[in-house]
């Protein structure tokens, strides 16, 4: 018996999606828990030179960057998940997710949440304040789009969901006021409908 492909994790922002997405997919991978900038770092560069985490090992291929991951993932397991004849279209909202709403989702996440836990520094609000005046007229942009339809791409969740999703989980903690935009609220609602997306980490270390 051959052994599983591993996806290496850790809790944070997007190695939570690349977790999310496997276990969604039902992806049958050996999941480790490492800490990549901590305790695991020298050994992690061999895995990924970034020493960040997803990664993703295969025993022909090792994959860091979450989106590939889940393309990796999609195709293997479940392919409607990053549909090809719409791939440009999920290809947007990951572009777009990246280049502007977890952008500034994401200082959101990380001067709240990182800062303050990880490396002992408080908040800095006037950072955090013009992190949300910039999500703000993004947010706009995908509650217009999430308005009379389910999800972002077809009539099913994809990738561009879990991708556009992915500082949503932290809203709470991270100050993520999203109180305007019902659409955006209601379509997380719908995605925490999914227990690989509600609680990724469920059953592991
Ligand atoms: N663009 C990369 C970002 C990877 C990244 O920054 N990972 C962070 C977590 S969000 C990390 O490894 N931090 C150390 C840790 O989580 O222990 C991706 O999407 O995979």
């Amino acid at each position: 018996m051959t052994a599983p492909d591993t996806l290496y994790y850790s809790h944070n922002l997007n190695p939570r999606v690349a977790v999310a997405v496997a276990r969604h997919l039902r992806a049958p991978l050996r999941f480790v828990r490492a800490e990549p900038m901590g305790r695991d770092r020298e050994a992690f560069r061999a895995i990924n030179p970034n020493t960040r985490v997803p990664v993703l090992v295969e025993p022909a291929l090792t994959l860091w960057e979450t989106d590939a991951i889940a393309m990796r993932l999609a195709a293997r397991f479940a392919p409607d998940f990053w549909p090809g004849r719409r791939r440009e279209e999920v290809m947007m909202w990951v572009s777009w997710s990246a280049h502007h709403f977890t952008r500034w989702a994401g200082d959101l996440y990380f001067e709240r949440i990182i800062g303050p836990r990880y490396l002992s520094r408080p908040t800095d609000e006037a950072l955090a304040a013009a992190a949300q005046a910039e999500l703000a007229s993004f947010a706009a942009v995908l509650d217009q789009a999430l308005a009379g339809r389910d999800w972002l791409v077809g009539d099913a969740p994809t990738y561009a969901d879990f991708r556009v999703a992915s500082a949503l989980p932290f809203a709470a903690e991270a100050g993520i006021d999203l109180a305007p935009w019902a659409h955006v609220r209601a379509w997380h609602a719908r995605l925490a409908q999914f227990e690989a997306w509600r609680d990724p980490f469920a059953g592991l270390e």
